[in-house]
């Protein structure tokens, strides 16, 4: 029998600060914005808000480069705005679950301006420093955004590692001080009174400790992940944080864990609580594994269901009663669940996304919503390199296409199309008025045209809406346990179209079945099965047939 959380029992909205509601006109989202549409989201029914970093930042990769890790970025306001957001929306009965970003800091943290000044600096160790490999970087990785994962600093003669750009040198665990210093800076936050912690690429703070190679790729660099991610100490320092911050109050803890396996997963995310509360983990999201990728991340393909599947079921079944898993289709680095997984055509895209949103939020594991999916936000159309905001993007573009020409413009622009992060992150569309009524300013980042028919105003007045499917699958978990709780059991596992399992408590059982594609498809799974439906996205079925994305849940009581 799983133990009780409320953790486990929530349903969690991520914000992107930045581009959720402005609510002074300079066309960036900030802090009193959300606190403006915390009425909304307490309608949608979700519990906690996720939200992504709002620390005082450069804003070299949107705040993910923290600076100061006490203070609130200019653009989304002031400690203040912070406070009264995290009251009004405790009085809400609304948690809020803040993005922890300790792999790497800004190298404007005043740590990393001491760190660079000399090699003899008390703050040196804070950061990985090493000295030059034949007369250049100590080994071959590549960056997560291009380039080398190590910069030549010419005050000391050593390179700094950088996992991802050159303005987030990655901190050194190893260092007792540092460990420290992150405690102490998660505990000041828990004493604000804050829900919880995402943890930005929490599987990467601990290094092989000799920084090897790996296999070197045709165009001279290695992958780092295998040395990066899991590493060493990584389960220890976690644990040392349990130990000392988050035992010592009621948090939601979920890691993020690129690189993670199911395995991993059972140890970071272990039922015993010794570690985090759950993890993300990347195999249903990662391009170039489930669909054809035409280099790095970059593809042009929708994945298969079937691998998707695959993925999922595998996560659902194995970590049963070992770990808590958590659930997700989209979130700030991904393409908009509907444009990726569904089909965002005018006629399938509200059936589509209601279907995704059925086969996700009826599985075990805690279900996390990014902003705008509730109402069905597709992805972006890209013009030029010059929609991007996005440093990977133009990173990418600067590398494939300009130096090393290893790929055409037209097909780099379509891969970002398909998976680029701005997707997610064109402004949330609140009404069909100038700008969506995201700012009555410039956006910081152009909307997507579609606005003036895909938005929540609209959403909130058709009762057939993607929204209030979401607001009632939300209900349907808080009504039963068995959606939270229940033992999954897969089913169909050999169809190409549809995608069915089980949930199964104290002799209840709930049974999904969803059609994945544009066609009607022959199923008699759910004919005849005794129990009532307790959501579906068609108003009539028809015996024999799923039709086009048509998803139904039976509730069958014990006999
Ligand atoms: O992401 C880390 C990560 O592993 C990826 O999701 C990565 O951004 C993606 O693969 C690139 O294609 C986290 C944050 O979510 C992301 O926004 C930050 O850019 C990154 O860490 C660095 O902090
Ligand atoms: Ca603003």
């Amino acid at each position: 029998q799983e133990k009780r959380a409320w953790w486990k029992e929530a349903v969690i909205y991520q914000i992107y600060p930045r581009s959720f509601a402005d609510s002074n006109g300079d066309g960036i989202g900030d802090l009193n914005g959300i606190t403006e549409h915390l009425d909304y989201l307490a309608e949608l029914g979700i519990d906690v808000i996720w939200l992504s970093p709002i620390y005082a930042s450069p804003n070299d990769d949107n705040g993910y480069d923290i600076s100061d890790y006490r203070a609130i970025m200019d653009d989304f306001g002031t400690m203040a705005d912070f406070d009264r957001l995290l009251t009004e929306a405790h009085a809400r009965h609304i948690r809020i679950v803040m993005d922890l970003v300790v792999n790497h800091t800004s190298d404007e943290h005043p740590w990393f301006i001491e760190s660079r000044k000399s090699k003899d600096n008390p703050y040196r160790d804070y950061y990985i420093w090493k000295d030059p490999r034949d007369g250049g970087a100590p080994n071959k990785w590549a960056s997560c955004f291009s380039g080398p994962a190590w910069q030549y600093d010419e005050q000391t003669g050593q390179y700094y590692l950088h996992c991802f750009s050159r303005k987030q040198p990655d901190l050194n665990w190893d260092n007792p001080k540092v460990r420290d210093e992150v405690f102490d800076l998660m505990d000041w936050w828990c004493q604000k009174g804050i829900d919880g912690f995402r943890m930005d690429v929490i599987s990467m703070i601990s290094k092989h400790p000799d920084f090897p190679d790996g296999p070197v790729h045709e165009d001279g660099y290695s992958d780092m992940f295998a040395y990066v991610c899991n590493g060493p100490h990584v389960h220890e320092y976690l644990q040392e944080m349990n130990r000392r911050v988050l035992s010592r109050y009621d948090l939601l803890t979920v890691g993020e864990a690129a690189g993670v396996t199911v395995e991993e997963a059972k140890k970071y995310a272990n039922s015993a609580g010794t570690e985090l509360g759950m993890v993300f983990h990347f195999e249903h999201t990662d391009g170039a594994a489930n669909s054809e990728a035409v280099i790095g991340k970059w593809t042009k393909n929708p994945p298969k269901m079937p691998y998707v599947r695959k993925i999922l079921n595998k996560w659902q079944t194995e970590l049963e009663g070992k770990a808590w898993g958590s659930l997700y289709w989209d979130n700030h680095d991904q393409p908009r669940a509907v444009s990726r997984f569904g089909n965002d055509a005018p006629q399938w895209r509200v059936k589509s996304a209601k279907m995704l949103a059925t086969v996700l939020h009826m599985q075990k594991g805690t279900p996390y919503i990014y902003q705008g999916e509730e109402i069905g936000m597709t992805n972006m159309h890209f013009h030029s390199v010059a929609d991007c905001a996005d440093i990977e993007e133009k990173n990418a573009w600067q590398e494939l296409v300009v130096d090393k020409k290893l790929v055409d413009g037209k097909t780099l622009l379509a891969c970002f199309d398909t998976v680029a992060r701005d997707n997610a992150r064109t402004p949330m569309q609140w009404d069909d008025t100038q700008n969506a009524g995201f700012t009555t300013g410039k956006p910081w980042l152009a909307l997507n045209p579609n606005y003036t028919d895909i938005n929540v105003k609209a959403a909130l007045a058709d009762k057939d809406s993607v929204f209030y499917y979401y607001q009632q699958l939300i209900k349907l978990r808080h009504t039963y346990p068995i959606i939270v709780y229940g033992r999954f059991r897969p089913l169909l596992e050999d169809s190409g179209e549809i995608y069915a399992y089980q949930r199964e408590l104290d002799g209840q059982v709930l049974t999904v079945a969803a059609n994945w594609t544009e066609r009607e498809v022959p199923c008699n799974l759910l004919d005849g099965l005794p129990g009532r439906e307790l959501i579906a996205n068609y108003a009539a079925h028809k015996n024999g047939w799923l039709q086009p994305y048509e998803a139904r849940v039976i509730l069958t009581d014990k006999s």
